[in-house]
């Protein structure tokens, strides 16, 4: 019988092939397709963001579990198709314009599929205009990561985009990276500000009252 604690395990260690070894084993002996994400991934996942915020994990162990939950992911999402599950909450997420930083916004990215939200991933140089496009065509977040202080004002422009858009109030925004701060997130009207992936997670989490 597939052992869901030992794939939350593998997810912690980085172990891809062991987590789809036992996804696949789970997916074949009909366990649903829910319950393999929420116990095996999911919780494994948890554990790699709670190791991460008290600094017993870095980025290359986040990387490396996050990896493992991706190649798992990739079996497992067809079946949550097919079995109707329904996501989290739907996030737009993006590397702002003119920045070409994309290691943050992949883990953060990764982090949030990893705790069950449906991830649209606009990849890097994202302008106002593609974000607004994100959130008129069903994103209820758009999270918008920025490294260079240079391109931080494209976070005031995309808010200001949704805005003039008519979106600013159905969809929260929510800001980060290295340079960005919760000050900058209450001059700009950003809805949310996280410092790292694991409390992005939870900041999700609480903009949509989950
Ligand atoms: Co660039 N770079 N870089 N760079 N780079 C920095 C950011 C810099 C601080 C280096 C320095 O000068 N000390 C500096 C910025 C200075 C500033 O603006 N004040 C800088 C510069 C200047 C540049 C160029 C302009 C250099 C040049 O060409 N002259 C150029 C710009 C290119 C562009 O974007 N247009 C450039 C290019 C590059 C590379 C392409 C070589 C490469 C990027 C590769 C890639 O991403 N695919 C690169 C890298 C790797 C860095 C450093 C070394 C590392 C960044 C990183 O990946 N950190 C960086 C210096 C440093 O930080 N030591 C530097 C690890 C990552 C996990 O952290 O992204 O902060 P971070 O994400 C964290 C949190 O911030 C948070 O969660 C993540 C996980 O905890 N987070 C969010 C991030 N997004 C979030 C979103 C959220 C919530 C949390 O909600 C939506």
């Amino acid at each position: 019988m597939a052992d869901l604690n030992a794939l939350a395990d593998a997810i912690i260690n980085g172990r891809a092939k062991k987590a789809v070894e036992i996804t696949t084993e789970a997916i074949d002996e009909g366990i649903a397709p829910g319950t393999i994400l929420n116990d095996g991934l999911v919780a494994g996942m948890n554990v790699v963001g709670e190791y991460f915020k008290n600094n017993e994990f870095y980025v290359p162990e986040v990387l490396v579990a996050a990896r493992a939950m991706q190649k798992s992911m990739d079996i497992l999402k067809p079946k949550l198709q097919e079995a109707g599950a329904e996501p989290k909450g739907v996030i737009a997420i993006g590397t702002v314009k003119g920045d070409l930083h994309d290691i943050g916004k992949n883990l953060v990215a990764m982090m949030l599929e990893g705790s069950g939200f449906e991830i649209r991933d606009l990849g890097v140089d994202v302008s106002p205009e593609k974000f607004v496009e994100a959130a008129g065509n069903g994103a209820q977040i758009i999270a918008m990561s920025a490294l260079l202080t240079t391109t931080m004002p494209s976070m005031k422009s995309t808010i200001d985009a949704l805005t003039e858009a008519g979106l600013k109030d159905k969809v929260k925004t929510m800001i980060g990276g290295a340079p960005v701060t919760q000050n900058y997130a209450d001059e700009i009207g950003a809805d949310g500000y996280s410092t790292d992936a694991a409390s992005a997670v939870d900041k999700a989490i609480e903009l949509l009252g989950l």
